[in-house]
């Protein structure tokens, strides 16, 4: 049973996050996804559109996901991997070495980024097409 990780905020799902867990469940035989708590984004300065939970029921639905954990820190990667028995961490690209630290625990991987799409992109689109419907209205 070879188990992989992978750690991200996935809000606004897209084709990109969808690349990213197909590749990374066909490394193994089970992905957990350490998902970014609410809280944990703000730390990444990062806002999500969608709340924590919400996020959680959209990625547990997904075929390629066994398990979802919240990720609250940064530092709870080693005791993640060692906890779960991980034998492959899994992050896109955009990362790349981010993580090597973790090398003397398991399998690093750093995956392609799936170009021309990303959930900051998409929510852009959303706030021009918003701003253009209140201009013509
Ligand atoms: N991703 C991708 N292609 C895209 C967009 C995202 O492959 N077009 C990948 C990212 O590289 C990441 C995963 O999808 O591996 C989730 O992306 P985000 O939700 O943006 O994750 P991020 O904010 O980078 O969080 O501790 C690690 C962090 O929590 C990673």
């Amino acid at each position: 049973m070879k188990t992989v990780i992978t750690y991200g905020t996935f809000d606004v799902l897209h084709a990109g996050h969808i690349n990213l867990l197909r590749r990374a469940r066909a490394l193994g035989d089970r992905l957990i996804v350490a998902l970014s708590t609410d809280a944990f984004n703000t730390g990444k300065h990062k806002s999500a559109l969608l709340s924590y939970d919400n996020r959680k029921s959209v990625i547990e639905s997904i075929r390629y996901v066994d398990m979802v954990i919240p990720e609250t820190c940064w530092e709870q990667k080693v005791t993640d991997v060692q906890l779960h028995g991980v034998d492959i961490f899994v992050i896109g690209d955009d990362w790349q070495g981010h993580f090597d630290f973790l090398k003397d625990l398991c399998e690093v991987v750093y995956l392609p980024r799936t170009m021309g799409i990303s959930s900051t992109e998409i929510r852009q689109d959303m706030r021009q097409n918003e701003a253009l419907a209140r201009l013509e209205s």
